[in-house]
């Protein structure tokens, strides 16, 4: 397999999942912090305070991932650690931090992707009303202003929100997120609040910084209907995961079907003027995907993030399936890399920002040998190669995760990395999955782009 002269490889990783320091240096709490404070929301008691302590370990963690061939490292900024209010006075350590771990990046070689909020919304915002509320959005952007204006000499390619389908719905309706609420109402509201935080924050930044290069990272995945699942419920699946998010953000906006879906608690939440302000143009578009969407009938109440469509359970009816038993559907990745561009004329250029997998395997004499993770990468590189010989304009991938790390209400016991990390000693250990990827970006590269 080959891929472009400067196609982009990375490693992903999030603030809230791996710095831990959770209030050092004047650190905000965020609705993490809370949530993982109470009882039976995150499994085994789990918290953000160490996480894999990289606030501290920055420099070796670089470090190790420039030595795995890496040319780009995705992390997000934790919006309580530089506004420990969500806005008004700003911490200088933590912004020190941020402003070091870009220098670090480029002199390592690792061109910087930050994200600006991978859901660590300052607790101080949501005491005042959080995403439900409008005023959530335009705080948002003055963040997003503050950080382009200090990091915005060095940094090029910026991410306003990372997957808000995840902060708005498993967050305000399956209540499995932060801040753990179930309203359909509150739900619906974060989600267009998120979009609209989004379209300010872009055109903040882009008055900022006319040469920045901005998008968005969303999370939609092919949604297939097995038996005894309905079109209809497809049909509604599909519009609040996929179709909410893109139509608004790359045409200007909500679908139809979907408004009316939502009639009950749409109430008067789009205001005149804002979904202008959601479609600002994009430089880049960055697509998470794990898997598709395999729905059947639930054989047991669990929790759902899709109101107003019909309960159905995510099928893992496939010979590989992860710890989060999650199938393995490497084709969807192609399918929908073609869906989005026969979909959307005027597709920006699409970057894989996440993609991988939670498998469990143990450390013997030194190594990891993590071979479903890399059966997992080697089918989903596959199908971007073949989305890409397709002519879809994809330029660069990202694994999710460079380091095992906190999966949020699942805690430590999903391993997403290809970086192993020993909780107790804190000692990293490339998988046999990060000499595998070394090994294949290095020979994937056309001989015009090597060394
Ligand atoms: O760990 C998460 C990440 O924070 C967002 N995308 C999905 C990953 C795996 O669940």
């Amino acid at each position: 397999m080959r891929f472009p002269v400067g196609f982009v490889w990375g490693a992903a990783t999030s603030a809230f999942q791996i710095e831990g320091a959770s209030r050092e240096d004047g650190k905000g709490p965020s609705i993490w912090d809370t949530f993982c404070r109470q009882p039976g929301r995150v499994a085994a008691g789990a918290t953000g305070d160490v996480a894999i302590d990289h606030y501290h370990r920055h420099r070796e963690d670089l470090a190790l991932l420039a030595e795995l061939g890496y040319g780009a490292y995705r992390f997000s900024i934790s919006w309580p650690r530089v506004l420990p209010l969500g806005r008004g006075t700003v911490s200088r350590a933590g912004l020190g931090f941020y402003d070091q771990l870009v220098d670090e990046a480029l002199e390592l070689g690792l061109e910087p992707y930050p994200t600006l909020y991978h859901w660590d919304l300052p607790q101080a915002l949501q005491d005042e009303g959080g995403w439900p509320t409008r005023g959530t959005a335009a705080w948002f952007s003055d963040y997003a202003a503050l950080m382009i204006e200090r990091l915005g000499d060095r940094v090029t390619r910026w991410a306003t929100l990372n997957e808000p389908w995840c902060a708005a719905f498993l967050g305000h309706f399956a209540g499995i997120h932060a801040p753990g609420v179930q309203d359909a109402r509150a739900a619906v509201a974060s989600s267009h609040h998120l979009l609209l935080g989004h379209g300010l924050a872009t055109a903040a930044m882009r008055a900022a910084r006319p040469d920045a290069q901005l998008g968005i990272v969303v999370n939609p995945a092919p949604v297939v209907g097995l038996d005894g699942i309905g079109d209809d419920a497809v049909r509604r699946v599909d519009g609040l995961r996929n179709r909410w998010f893109l139509d608004p953000v790359l045409t200007g906006s909500y679908p139809k079907d979907v408004l009316d879906d939502l009639a009950a608690v749409l109430d008067d939440l789009i205001e005149p003027g804002d979904l202008d302000t959601i479609a600002a143009p994009l430089d880049w578009l960055g697509v998470n995907y794990y898997h598709d969407l395999l729905l059947e009938p639930p054989v047991e109440p669990e929790p759902w993030p899709y109101p107003f469509a019909p309960p159905a359970h995510t099928a893992a009816r496939t010979e590989l399936v992860t710890d989060l038993s999650w199938p393995v559907t490497p084709n969807g990745l192609a399918d929908l890399l073609r869906h989005l561009r026969d979909t959307y004329p005027g597709l920006p250029p699409l970057a894989v920002t996440e993609n991988g997998a939670a498998f469990t395997d143990p450390l013997v004499d030194g190594r990891i040998a993590d071979d479903r993770r890399i059966t997992y990468l080697a089918g989903h590189l596959e199908a971007l190669a073949s989305a890409m010989a397709d002519g879809v304009d994809v330029f660069g991938y990202f694994v999710w995760s460079a380091f095992d790390n906190l999966e949020w209400h699942d805690g430590y016991r999903p391993r997403f990395g290809v970086i192993h990390v020993d909780y107790e000693t804190m000692v990293r250990t490339p998988k046999d999955s990060a000499l595998w990827l070394r090994e294949f970006i290095d020979s994937s590269r056309p001989p015009a782009d090597a060394d």
